[in-house]
């Protein structure tokens, strides 16, 4: 990408902003590393609202109908929907939804998909380089949408700035489920589907397995509730700006450990090929444990230089 066509990006034009996306969702390259270089000091306004739980609870409805509430007070949005499995479902079918309901040629919006094998190298930083980009070219919401599965709603709660967690009636056994990872996570709880029968249910068990956290029952079907829990949102955005600090400040760091690893391991592997592959050797056999047999290799390298 050139200066230019990054330049344009930065003033917002949404095809180049598509375009260096396109670009950050591929492995690292020197143009990478320009574009983020140029990109992140200008990042850091944004609220990034993290909306993430089991498939089918209605995250996409929601977030489309939270771009509506949202679309009242702030003038550029976007919403970024990572696809676990298919690129044709959730953030496809999102930007329907959305095209249907008449903000398709809204320009304050932008919508963008992202199919999982996109990101080989892993979703947290994928995320994260888009994230930091919207966010340097001028919007004010991103809003993240993911599966509550796995790993990926460890990664977008450090991504978040807020994160809303989804359930929905008939989805009461995932509590457990999501126990391990995200309910510590969330910021909100948000019982969709309030319209059916079950709601009250999946709430009263939510305030028992949260030590007492009020989630917020809506619809995004009929849009009861929505008006409330957008200003909650909003509201955590605004209430604690240390803590807030430090969230990002943790997920930053977090990216960085992962980037030194990985490069130092790159790096590692192709100037020591050799002692590795003996190495590799000697514990595959069961002749030397894995820790022994690193940290002998460690010592060769700096006896080495
Ligand atoms: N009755 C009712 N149905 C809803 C509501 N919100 C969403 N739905 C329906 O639930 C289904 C799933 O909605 P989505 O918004 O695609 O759910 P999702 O969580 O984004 O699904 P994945 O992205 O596949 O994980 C659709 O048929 C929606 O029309 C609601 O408030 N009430
Ligand atoms: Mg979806």
């Amino acid at each position: 990408m050139t200066t230019e066509q990054l330049d344009r990006a930065l003033a917002g034009e949404p095809r180049w902003v598509a375009r260096l996306l396109t670009l950050l969702e591929g492995a690292w390259s020197p143009e990478v590393a320009a574009a983020m270089q140029r990109l992140t000091p200008l990042a850091g306004r944004a609220q990034v609202i993290g909306v993430t739980g089991p498939p089918g609870v209605g995250k996409s409805t929601l977030v489309d109908r939270l771009v509506g509430e949202l679309r009242n007070e702030l003038s550029r949005i976007a919403v970024l929907a990572f696809d676990p499995s298919s690129p044709f479902t959730g953030g496809a079918l999102l930007g329907d939804r959305i095209r249907m309901m008449g903000r398709g040629d809204d320009p304050g919006v932008f919508i963008r998909s992202v199919a999982n094998r996109a990101h080989a190298g892993g979703l947290s930083r994928t995320a994260s380089r888009l994230v930091t980009t919207l966010d340097a070219v001028g919007y004010d919401a991103i809003l993240v949408e993911t599966v509550g599965a796995g790993q990926s709603e460890v990664d977008v709660a450090g991504l978040a700035d807020t994160v809303v967690v989804v359930l929905a009636p008939g989805f009461g056994d995932e509590i457990q489920a999501l126990k391990a990872g995200m309910l510590e996570t969330a910021d909100l709880f948000v019982v969709n589907k309030a319209d059916l029968p079950g709601a009250d249910r999946v709430v009263a068990s939510l305030h028992d397995a949260t030590d007492g956290a009020m989630p917020h029952a809506v619809s995004a079907a009929t849009g009861q509730g929505v008006a409330e829990l957008t200003r909650a949102i909003r509201g955590h955005h605004a209430c604690d700006r240390a803590a807030l600090d430090a969230r990002r400040a943790a997920h930053r760091r977090a990216l960085l450990e992962e980037a030194v690893r990985e490069q130092l391991w790159a790096h590692f592997r192709a100037t020591h090929a050799e002692a590795l592959d003996g190495a590799m050797a000697q514990v595959t056999a069961g002749a030397t444990d894995p820790e022994s047999a690193a940290a002998a290799l460690l010592e060769e390298a700096r006896n080495n230089g």
